[in-house]
């Protein structure tokens, strides 16, 4: 007895030194239909060079096709103005999009007005980005509201003119490395809001569910992490991009090659991965898959049956199966798309098809990061719910020892 009681007081003391040192910024998820035209423009090629009765069949496949996104709320100056916000590793600056250029779009897309908030501060710089597309800006500095957290003079940039495109978010943080202004991360690390420029992302990709996931910052959220003992962590390959970019010496399919010293960045606002013309034709074939245009199309009864792929990164396989890499939201009359894809560009992306798939846990410092295995979900609830069983079975005990 008295053992099992000074058991739950030592148990009760670990739980109470047990705090987070990392911001949790829970994400919601939702399906967004703004790429729905450059599918369809895909379509009509595709009908055009085939005008069987298979590519009629599969033409409103593609016409109903959503990407799933993740985002949050956070809100900008005083009185304070909220938008949804995507995090990408692609960009480095916290991106929004001025009144005057949603009045250009004719946009209905939220839009910040500055001259409203009183702690709104014009820098005086502007900026062209070419970070995945072509945008200006103004720099600007506002309060930044992340749930109960304030980051003061958090520089932005206001897009004056860009892309009209209007997506289920309105603005995008970057979680690139910085250059000229600082990052969130390196803000909240300059006022002390985290001790470690470090950030986890996890991304939850279960249309079922309305929870989207987290991102973390200041920290990793070992919660959601199965066998942190196996973590490897990534050398980034260059540092003078914001893009977080790392090495793939090799990827296979089944035992067959894909690629060979290959590099990709991530970006978690793309539903796929991206891959040069040659190796998505490697893998169309290997799945039996009709190749329209650069995208892959299978039976979505084949899926069961089609090979697993493996990323070999930093001597560590990265494996994702078929149900990772065939979409099933938009599941057509029995026809999927893979969610692999052939781009122009000799450098992969990997998007959520691939980050999906694992926490990624971002080391600014060391400039490494690392894809670890996700506890499955309801392993985590579990690992929750008896934490706060032990924790007030040890509150019992320590009562008990009191009593006694
Ligand atoms: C930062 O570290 C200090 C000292 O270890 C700790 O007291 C504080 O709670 C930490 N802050 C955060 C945000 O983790
Ligand atoms: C495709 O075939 C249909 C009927 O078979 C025909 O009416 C249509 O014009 C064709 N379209 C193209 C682009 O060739
Ligand atoms: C954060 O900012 C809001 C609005 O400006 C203010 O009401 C609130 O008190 C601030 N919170 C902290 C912790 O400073
Ligand atoms: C595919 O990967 C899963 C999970 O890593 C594994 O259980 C399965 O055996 C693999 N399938 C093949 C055909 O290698
Ligand atoms: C990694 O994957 C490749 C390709 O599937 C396979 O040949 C190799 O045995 C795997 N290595 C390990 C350590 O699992
Ligand atoms: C609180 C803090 O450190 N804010 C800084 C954020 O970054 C800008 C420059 O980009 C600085 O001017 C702020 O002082």
């Amino acid at each position: 007895m008295w053992v099992l009681k000074v058991f739950g007081f030592v148990v009760l003391l670990a739980s109470c030194a047990h705090t987070d040192a990392f911001i949790q910024v829970q994400l919601k998820k939702s399906l967004d239909d703004s790429w729905m035209i450059i599918l369809k423009e895909a379509v009509a090629k595709a009908a055009h060079r085939f005008n069987s009765s298979l590519s009629t069949h599969l033409t409103p496949r593609f016409e109903e096709f959503k990407y799933l996104q993740h985002y949050t709320k956070i809100g900008i100056g005083d009185p304070e103005q909220t938008f949804d916000f995507t995090f990408n590793p692609i960009y480095r600056m916290v991106l929004v999009p001025s009144v005057a250029h949603k009045k250009k779009c004719g946009g209905t897309f939220k839009a910040y007005d500055e001259p409203s908030s009183h702690t709104y501060q014009d820098i005086h710089e502007s900026f062209v980005s070419n970070e995945g597309f072509k945008l200006n800006a103004k720099v600007t500095e506002d309060t930044f509201h992340i749930g109960k957290l304030n980051v003061s003079d958090q520089s932005f940039g206001l897009i004056t003119e860009g892309p009209c495109r209007k997506s289920v978010y309105d603005g995008v943080i970057g979680l690139g490395f910085s250059k000229n202004h600082l990052t969130l991360l390196d803000n909240m690390s300059r006022l002390g809001t985290i001790n470690s420029t470090i950030a986890g992302l996890y991304l939850d990709k279960d249309v079922r569910t309305t929870l989207g996931g987290e991102v973390a910052l200041g920290d990793w959220n070992r919660k959601l992490v199965k066998n942190h003992d196996l973590i490897d962590f990534i050398p980034i390959v260059n540092t003078q991009i914001p893009a977080w970019q790392i090495h793939i010496p090799m990827s296979f399919i089944g035992e067959t090659q894909i690629s060979f010293d290959r590099y990709a960045i991530l970006d978690t606002t793309s539903y796929f991965i991206d891959v040069p013309a040659y190796e998505a034709e490697i893998i169309a074939k290997e799945i039996q898959a009709w190749n329209y245009d650069g995208n892959l199309i299978v039976d979505c009864d084949r899926t069961g049956i089609l090979p697993n792929i493996t990323l070999v990164i930093n001597q560590r396989n990265y494996t994702l199966q078929a149900k990772d890499y065939v979409d099933h939201v938009n599941n057509y009359k029995g026809s999927c798309i893979v969610l692999i894809r052939s781009t122009k560009d000799k450098v992969w992306t990997l998007g959520g098809a691939f980050l999906g798939n694992f926490y990624t846990i971002f080391h600014y410092e060391t400039k490494k990061l690392a894809f670890a295995e996700l506890l499955p979900k309801n392993q985590g609830n579990i690992a929750q719910i008896t934490f706060w069983l032990i924790s007030s079975l040890s509150i019992f005990g320590f009562l008990q020892l009191i009593k006694w």
